[in-house]
């Protein structure tokens, strides 16, 4: 296959891994924006190396001619959870998507492989609008936690380096790390609710500060530098004590005074 071609082939991936990830980044930012916890902790991407999929046709006897129908993982999109039962939210997710159509699931949480690889796999069709119009192709989605995502990291770099011939030794440490990365997993799922309980109070109070300072610079059009001042420091003041509920307090005696400012100037 001429490079030229290779280069036609892979653009509509380029394209779905782009949209895709955006996709997923913007329902992060919805979640953050509205206050709620998001299940999905962070989206990578990639658009599989040509080296990578020449070696793949030639392990799984592929001809050229087969790579866009038998190589399922050209583009590959992966979801970072911090829990296991986020896990579970995100397929639910997934599988609502007027934009994605499930072709195959793969559970490798439940059946880990015999390394000891943990991750959920989905290959899914999704179609982006080219040059010669709609081209639905194959996208893999990996759904995996922070800890399942370092142990295939480390253990993919391994991998790479003993060319699939991981010494004996290594590879049982590798089998008893990837125990303790479901001891992990479990450990934290037990906390998982003081933990998003203390996430989502973070993410309220940046809301409430991004919300107050807006408030706060829009006054400056209308309010007397003086009021203006006074406000500021009291503003100071509050977010020193560290207190939300003060916080949210004086969000709500900034909006009614900046409301009368607004109901005087369209009297005038
Ligand atoms: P890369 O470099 O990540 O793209 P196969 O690829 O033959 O094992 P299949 O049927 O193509 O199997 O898909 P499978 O088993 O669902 O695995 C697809 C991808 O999952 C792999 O792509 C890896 O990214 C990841 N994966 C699967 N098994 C392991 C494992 O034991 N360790 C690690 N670290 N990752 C794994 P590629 O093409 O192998 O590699």
């Amino acid at each position: 296959m001429e490079i030229q071609m290779w280069r036609e082939i892979l653009n509509p991936y380029e394209l779905a891994v782009e949209e895709l990830t955006c996709k997923f980044n913007h329902l992060i930012k919805e979640h953050h924006d509205r206050g709620f916890y998001s299940s999905i902790e962070r989206v990578e991407g990639r658009v599989k190396a040509i080296s990578s999929i020449l070696d793949k046709c030639q392990k799984k006897g592929i001809s050229l001619d087969e790579v866009t129908t038998k190589i399922e993982d050209i583009a590959g999109i992966r979801i970072i959870c911090q829990f296991v039962e986020d896990i579970e939210r995100v397929v639910e997710l997934i599988h609502k998507r007027s934009d994605i159509e499930i072709k195959q699931e793969k559970d490798y949480i439940n059946a880990p492989k015999n390394t000891g690889y943990r991750s959920y796999h989905m290959i899914i069709w999704y179609t982006v609008e080219t040059m010669d119009g709609p081209k639905r192709i194959m996208v893999e989605i990996q759904i995996r936690t922070m800890a399942m995502n370092f142990w295939a990291t480390v253990e993919h770099s391994l991998q790479y380096k003993y060319k699939m011939h991981i010494p004996k030794e290594i590879e049982e440490r590798l089998s008893k790390s990837a125990e303790a990365i479901v001891m992990l997993d479990k450990e934290m799922s037990q906390v998982r609710l003081e933990i998003m309980d203390a996430q989502n109070a973070f993410q309220h109070q940046a809301k409430v500060v991004a919300d107050i300072l807006n408030t706060i610079q829009n006054m400056y059009r209308v309010a007397s530098t003086r009021e203006m001042a006074k406000i500021q420091d009291e503003f100071y003041q509050i977010y020193s004590m560290n207190n939300l509920e003060q916080l949210e307090r004086f969000h709500k005696q900034l909006d009614t005074i900046a409301e009368g400012y607004r109901t005087q100037s369209i009297d005038e």
